[in-house]
């Protein structure tokens, strides 16, 4: 029986992958270099410094470790400009109403995002009340599809992985839920995600019946 549900963050619940696309890009172009939309889609759900390390390939630039940690950090700098500038008319379509709808249902929800600025993110959008717990990158080291994230957010709810039901937008955020034992609903297109156990379009075609028939 589900118990709990964790969200995903980027491509879930907002669109940051706007965001993290034009700093990364200004990160690229300021090393001479320039790289696509396309491209952009093999980032999201990404860690910081793994994307860095896969911009840095395309672009055939080697920077040392010392030198990475820096460049990561500048593009946080833009990036972080950037979504204080968020308000809650960046929630994607039916987020909130999901949210709230499985909340109301008795449901205990959490968030389980690469991010480390995903707190900054929720305080913004004002959805931080609607979760029971938050799971980022500032609490865990292994990135999707590596389970970590989920495993440490069913254990702070007090559920089992088995009682979950993980929403995610990125095929390595799937894999990770996959790899949990959790159920997994995919954000985007069934072609892409086709390892998960709905696909819908977005948040605002779920629904508690849809959920109860996992
Ligand atoms: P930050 P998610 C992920 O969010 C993004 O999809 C990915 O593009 C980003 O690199 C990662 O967060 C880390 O973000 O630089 O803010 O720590 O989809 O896991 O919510
Ligand atoms: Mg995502």
């Amino acid at each position: 029986k589900i118990k709990a549900c964790i969200f995903d963050l980027d491509g879930v619940i907002v669109d940051t992958a706007v965001y993290h696309y034009e700093a990364w890009r200004r990160l690229a172009n300021q090393l001479g270099f320039d790289f696509t939309e396309e491209q952009n889609e093999q980032l999201k759900g990404i860690s910081r410094i793994e994307s860095l390390k896969i911009i840095l390939n395309w672009g055939t630039v080697a920077k040392t470790d010392e030198e990475m940690q820096e460049l990561a950090t500048l593009k946080n700098t833009w990036y972080v400009e950037m979504i204080k500038k968020m308000t809650p008319s960046d929630i994607l379509p039916g987020a909130k109403e999901f949210l709230e709808a499985v909340r109301a249902n008795k449901y205990l929800t959490a968030l389980g995002s690469a991010s480390k600025n995903s707190e900054m993110i929720l305080k913004q959008i004002g959805l931080m009340h609607l979760f029971d717990a938050l799971v980022d990158g500032n609490k865990v080291t292994k990135s999707k599809p590596n389970p970590e994230v989920f495993l440490v957010g069913a254990k702070e709810l007090n559920v089992n992985p088995g009682e979950c039901v993980v929403f995610e937008d990125a095929i390595a955020g799937v894999q990770a839920a996959k790899a949990g034992n959790m159920k997994a609903v995919g954000i985007g297109e069934a072609a892409i995600l086709n390892e998960a156990d709905l696909v819908v379009k977005g948040l605002f075609e779920m629904t508690i019946e849809k959920l109860e028939n996992l």
